[in-house]
């Protein structure tokens, strides 16, 4: 098991998100108003439902901090729900007729009910303020060492952008996302992004879509090919597929590396000595196929990860199924729900992702305090700069 882990409870219309971290070093600095901002990140985007004009998701810590700063003690952290009510039978009533794509059928039934409301409060995407939570302390920690994140929508149905991310403009598509109200990279693929959702919402219908993060700043070395719960790939994809509706994760080229001979896919190695202060050590690669990962472990150049959200199982229109109790066709029951969470959930996976980064980074350099992991990252920088070592 590893030394930095997270845990998160809460159902979707109970009291609050509670979220639990252990292994955080001492001393971290948490930049409240930046996780507050990823917070309200998640909770926007074109194409949610009413819900979101009920919740105002901040921050609130109940343990682990001084200061603003953790202690090294466990963290535990909370995000009320002000649309809590899970005790209220008339505003949560009873659900028998099952969404098909939701866990609404596979969970009553595991729980030996006709009633799927405990699973669907159990399963909802409510709970991913946690992680967003969660993966935004992670980054606190990942920025002292020049670690950043950024994620965006590559694609909302069949509207796409083809803007390429690099390590020198990502910056600046920083602002060009944030002025996109479905966190696309150009106007156009905003507008037909927005097309897409209204389109669907007028025929009761839902839309998925693809998003993609970048890590940069990793050097070679973080994660492990010792055991597969060490290699960061592995890691990586689980938090990915861990997010609700998500269907598939790639990593660089994904499932186009099935595709192509050896000779093209693999990234040509080189090195550049002018470049040996940069976090790759000065190695550098034409390609990033690989997407930053060879062995489960970072190789110096961008992770990259995309991940696919099948469109949300809530249609106003409902789908074809059975009531429980009767057995008998029907239609899925509505629920209060978004035509589209892809803008959310594309804050889901950067954050998700960060925690996973910041995991095998704890496990690589360790220290009870930032004192100790800061020296304890500088001494391997230097070690590897210095290679071959004498
Ligand atoms: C969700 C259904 C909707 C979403 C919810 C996830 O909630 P409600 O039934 O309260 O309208 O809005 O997502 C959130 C509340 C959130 O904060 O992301 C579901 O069934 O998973």
């Amino acid at each position: 098991m590893p030394a930095l882990n997270y845990q998160t409870a809460g159902e979707s219309h109970g009291p609050a998100l509670v979220t639990t971290i252990t292994g955080l070093p001492a001393g971290l600095e948490l930049d409240i108003p930046f996780i507050n901002h990823e917070l309200q990140r998640r909770q926007g985007g074109y194409g949610r439902g009413g819900r979101q004009k009920i919740e105002t998701d901040t921050i609130a810590f109940l343990c682990g901090v001084r200061l603003g700063k953790t202690i090294g003690s466990p963290l535990v952290f909370q995000i009320p729900n002000r649309d809590s009510r899970l005790d209220d039978l008339q505003k949560t009533p009873p659900v028998h007729r099952p969404r098909p794509g939701h866990a609404d059928l596979a969970g009553s039934i595991k729980w030996l009910t006709t009633d799927c409301r405990e699973t669907l409060e159990r399963a909802s995407a409510r709970e991913t303020a946690s992680r967003v939570g969660a993966g935004a302390i992670a980054r606190c920690l990942l920025r002292c060492f020049g670690i950043e994140i950024f994620g965006f929508v590559r694609q909302i149905e069949h509207a796409r952008t083809d803007v390429e991310v690099l390590p020198d403009n990502w910056r600046s598509l920083v602002a060009v996302r944030d002025a996109s109200d479905t966190y696309t990279l150009d106007e156009k693929a905003t507008r037909a992004q927005r097309e897409a959702i209204r389109k669907a919402k007028e025929d009761r219908d839902t839309v998925g879509g693809h998003v993609e993060c970048h890590v940069f700043g990793c050097p070679p070395g973080i994660g492990s090919s010792m055991d597969w719960t060490t290699k960061l790939d592995a890691r990586i994809a689980a938090a990915v597929m861990g997010i609700q509706a998500f269907k598939a994760v790639q990593i660089g080229a994904g499932v186009r590396a099935g595709e192509t001979r050896g000779s093209a896919l693999h990234d040509p190695i080189s090195f550049d000595p002018a470049r040996k202060s940069e976090p790759s050590l000065g190695f550098t690669r034409p390609s990033n196929n690989a997407g930053g990962l060879e062995g489960g472990m970072t190789n110096g150049q961008p992770i990259v990860v995309t991940g696919t959200m099948k469109p949300i199982s809530t249609l106003l229109q409902g789908l074809p199924s059975v009531d429980l109790n009767t057995k008998q066709p029907e239609q899925s029951q509505y629920e209060r729900s978004d035509v589209c969470a892809v803008s959310a959930a594309s804050v889901v996976m950067e954050n998700v992702i960060a925690f996973e980064v910041a995991r095998c980074f704890m496990d690589k350099f360790g220290g009870d305090s930032m004192t100790e992991l800061k020296a304890n990252f500088d001494n391997y920088m230097n070690m590897a700069r210095r290679l071959p070592l004498r």
